[in-house]
């Protein structure tokens, strides 16, 4: 039995992975922070498979405890400060969670592994924040990194980390340059969520207003679901590598909101949607567009859920919690 360790696994894309692992038979780990973690219950509920353990980024002492406990075959990176807006107020966390966490649990995956480095395999999640302001349109392997939040100067730090592990220890390390991957899962600081969201309890008269920032920021989403394949066929290969995932498609905020409305029949959405600049950030990523060839081309990786789909999936999702919470 293929053995895994997860970080992260409270979050949208643990909770997919965890799923796909446990449906290809392996033996699933999850690394589990604080005491008493609100989240708990949802990954007990959602994988009870998964063998929770208590550690956090922050602690190489504890990580190579759990390493120990878990005889990992394979070591997936997911555990991270992921809130972008978030990470100007608390910029040294970020770092030492986002960033410096890369750097403990790849080491602390070195030390488990001890004189056989190809024993285990290691997955770091990399993010298109790290593209910022863009260099190259679309953004690929190769562009320059130009991040323009602590969370994006963060993640470049475990993504050069993670190419560093691989060509000093000739560790199978990759990292995938993940776009914007959500779900009915995603947690509802995200816009996205955010939107489905408040449309959902504006359409069941629970919400009069959405206030949002700004409106013009374009992203390349996609599903969650779709992505943590593409991390797992990652690991399936020889060697390990850097992938770009996106859809190759780019969206605003404007055509996300178009996308939401029209499921609950609104086609003029501006009377319910104001702007606060308590939602703009003080840098912006303007427009990420991924080139996903290498993916397609080595892992064989296609997304199969596209822009409207996505949205008209979290609306209705949100439509039938909203009307479950409100009974
Ligand atoms: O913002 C704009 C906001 O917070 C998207 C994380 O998973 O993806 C995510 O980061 C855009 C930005 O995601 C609101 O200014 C407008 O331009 O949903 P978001 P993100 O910052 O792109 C990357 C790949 C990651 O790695 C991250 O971990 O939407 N926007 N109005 C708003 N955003 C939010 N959150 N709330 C608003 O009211």
């Amino acid at each position: 039995m293929t053995r895994a360790l997860i970080t992260g696994i409270t979050g949208q894309d643990g909770l997919y992975l965890a799923e796909l692992l446990v449906s290809k038979g392996y033996e699933v780990f999850g690394l589990i922070r604080g005491q008493n973690n609100p989240k708990y219950d949802l990954v007990r509920t959602t994988v009870p498979e998964v063998t929770l353990l208590t550690g956090d980024l922050t602690d190489v002492s504890g990580l190579v405890r759990v390493l120990g406990i878990a005889q990992p075959d394979e070591v997936y990176n997911l555990g991270a400060i992921s809130y972008v807006a978030y990470s100007w107020e608390n910029a040294a966390l970020t770092s030492d969670v986002t960033g410096k966490g890369v750097l403990n649990i790849i080491e602390a995956t070195r030390l488990y592994a001890g004189d056989d480095i190809s024993k285990v395999r290691f997955y770091q999640a990399s993010s298109s924040e790290m593209f910022g302001k863009v260099q190259e349109v679309p953004q690929r392997e190769s562009t320059l990194l130009w991040p323009r939040s602590p969370y994006g100067v963060a993640k470049v730090f475990g993504h050069y980390m993670t190419i560093n592990y691989r060509e000093s220890y000739g560790m199978h390390a990759s990292s995938g340059i993940l776009f914007n991957h959500e779900s009915p899962r995603r947690g509802p600081e995200f816009v996205t969520r955010k939107i489905s969201q408040s449309v959902a309890r504006i359409k069941l008269g629970l919400q009069d207003q959405l206030v949002l920032g700004n409106l013009d920021a374009k992203r390349d989403w996609g599903f969650a679901g779709d992505y943590v394949d593409a991390m797992w066929r990652m690991l399936q290969q020889p060697v390990g590598d850097d992938y770009v995932v996106a859809t190759g498609e780019t969206h605003s905020i404007r055509e996300a909101l178009d996308v939401a409305f029209r499921t609950i029949g609104v086609d003029d959405w501006s009377p319910y949607v104001g702007q606060d600049p308590r939602f703009m950030r003080p840098a912006e990523v303007d427009l990420l567009i991924g080139d996903a060839s290498k993916a397609h081309d080595v892992l064989g990786w296609t997304p199969r859920v596209g822009f409207e789909e996505l949205i008209t999936m979290m609306v209705e999702n949100d439509l039938r919690e909203q009307s479950d919470l409100s009974r």
